[in-house]
């Protein structure tokens, strides 16, 4: 009878080895996995404070203006490298008010590369603004949003 306890949990613990299923105990305590996602989530909204008006503008929804363009694309880019430490802490298996799926933890690699993808095109926004040339900017700032939404299609729940 102990023997087959035993084995039942050591199948058991197989199992779970070979899945990889993070258990929330195993991971970190739920405060810091809520801080984790309060922290990512902040640094994404500080960076919709940033793109936003520079979307605005390339939908010429508002006046365009360069200097602005200037100073947001480097915020921007300074914020867009803060992305893959914002996401290090992998909270699956907590339960939080999020929008980031797990896929983000189980294919970092890709994950990575949507982070590199933002990094790249918000230093060719910064590019743009130094030239002085609007189409250069309106353009860059298109693709800048573009990389934005290329990651929310894999790696945010759905709006
Ligand atoms: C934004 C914003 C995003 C991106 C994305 C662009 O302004 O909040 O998530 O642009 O919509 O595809």
């Amino acid at each position: 009878m102990k023997q087959a306890g035993t084995l039942a949990a050591c199948v058991l613990l197989t199992i779970a080895a070979i899945a990889g299923t993070p258990t929330a105990s195993a991971q970190m305590d739920p405060e810091r996995a809520e801080r984790a996602a309060e922290t990512r989530q902040a640094l994404l909204r500080v960076m919709v404070w940033n793109f936003g008006p520079l979307a605005a503008m390339a939908r010429d929804r508002i006046e365009f203006d360069a200097e602005r363009v200037a100073i947001n694309a480097g915020r921007l880019a300074a914020l867009s490298k803060m992305l893959s430490d914002a996401f290090a802490a992998d909270t699956r298996g907590h339960d939080l008010t999020t929008e980031a799926l797990d896929v983000i933890w189980e294919r970092p690699d890709a994950f990575a590369e949507k982070i590199r993808a933002n990094m790249e095109a918000s230093e060719a926004l910064v590019a743009a603004a130094a030239t002085g040339d609007e189409g250069a900017m309106t353009r860059a700032i298109g693709e800048l949003g573009s990389t934005c939404g290329s990651c929310h299609d894999d790696f945010r729940v759905d709006d």
